[in-house]
């Protein structure tokens, strides 16, 4: 770590390091100098095999969102990721081949669930606002770092191939859950089919939009600063009102066991459904629009079945805590699945 911590231009000296450990993908570090803080990643090479791409993306968006920020009078310092040099570039690759990143701490808040619709419509706000800014980037010049990320066509090919492989012999515990998926294969296509059809348009999304990815600011209230950039990609509108609504009107979280506990929150769901509008500026069209409850379901069932395809296949990509976690996960989702599909009447009413 030593290495790795004088390879970046921090200011000051170091003087604490702590792991932090809510993310499923990357290594995460808070550093603190005697002069700021700021937060150390090793990014993970298995689910983002060229680092260096992931890294171009993220510096190119980010001076895109902070010169939109200085046009608009909005937070320049705060208002989007910072990233630290090592040397000529924004990443150091270590002696053992491993590649490093850091940027700037944001102070704020940050939320694992939604404590009011309040809460969740000002997240709303700021995931809108987020591809506002980037409305007129211009999304050839992203790599697609990870192919395919929210083709949930894809991502169900990928399931029925770790199900015939069964690598460690678990799907004979998993039946239940399978069988869910295989009912609907058909609804897979929903959303991919669309934008290959140019039924919806294709935009720079963010991808991964949980509720814990937008700093607040104590301060207004108000989301400061949408963080975790790596899987901004060429996308849908509807990826990232999808894998909102997913985690953040969720009665509880991702890792609840107690399945009874796991259901769609309509009055969240409206929240976010405003708040992003907001944000959005009404840059929405008739389609992706009538397509926003729908969008929901997908995201839900594509994680559900990415945290039963990781089950499967010996738990190779999301970091689990405990065995079978990703299991529980899955089933998790797939509740939330059932439930949105049963609350989407009520859904459809409340987009209207
Ligand atoms: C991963 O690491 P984290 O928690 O920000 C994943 C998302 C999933 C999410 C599920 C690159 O995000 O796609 O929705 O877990 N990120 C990647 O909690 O696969
Ligand atoms: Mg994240």
């Amino acid at each position: 770590m030593k290495e790795i911590l004088s390879a970046f231009q921090f200011a000051g000296k170091v003087i604490d390091l702590r792991e932090c450990t809510d993310g499923h993908i990357n290594g995460t570090y808070r550093v603190t100098t005697d002069q700021k803080t700021y937060i150390l990643q090793k990014i993970n090479k298995s689910v983002f095999p060229k680092p260096f791409e992931v890294m171009e993306n993220v510096v190119l968006v980010t001076k895109h969102i902070r010169k939109k920020l200085r046009e608009e009078g909005g937070d320049a310092e705060r208002g989007t990721l910072r990233f630290v040099k090592a040397g000529d570039a924004y990443y150091y690759q270590d002696r053992f081949g491993e590649y490093w990143r850091a940027y700037h701490y944001v102070d704020g808040d940050c939320y694992q669930s939604c404590e009011s619709p309040d809460l969740f419509l000002r997240v709303g706000r700021a995931f809108g606002s987020f591809q506002r800014q980037l409305a007129d980037f211009d999304a050839t010049l992203l790599h697609e770092v990870i192919p395919d990320f929210h083709n949930t066509e894809k991502r169900y090919r990928d399931f029925e191939e770790a199900v015939e492989a069964d690598a460690c012999g678990r799907v004979a515990s998993c039946r239940a859950e399978i069988e869910f998926l295989r009912a609907r294969k058909e609804d897979c296509g929903l959303l991919a089919r669309g934008l290959r059809e140019g039924k919806y348009p294709l935009r720079v999304t963010h991808n991964d939009t949980k509720l814990n990815n937008v700093i607040m600011d104590p301060a207004t209230g108000e989301g400061l600063c949408v963080i975790d950039l790596d899987t901004v990609m060429p996308g849908s509108l509807l990826y990232d009102f999808g894998d909102a609504i997913r985690f953040g009107a969720s009665s509880a979280g991702e890792d609840e066991t107690d399945l009874d506990r796991v259901y769609i929150v309509p009055e969240l769901f409206y929240a976010f459904t405003k708040g992003f509008s907001d944000g959005l500026g009404g840059k929405i069209t008739d389609a992706e629009r009538a397509a926003l409850p729908q969008s929901a379901r997908i995201l839900t069932l594509e994680t559900g079945m990415r945290f039963l395809t990781d089950y499967l296949s010996g738990d190779t990509y999301f970091r689990i805590h405990h065995a079978g976690h990703n299991l529980e996960r899955a089933k998790n989702q797939l509740r939330l699945t059932e439930s949105i599909e049963d609350a989407m009447p009520k859904l459809e009413t409340l987009v209207e």
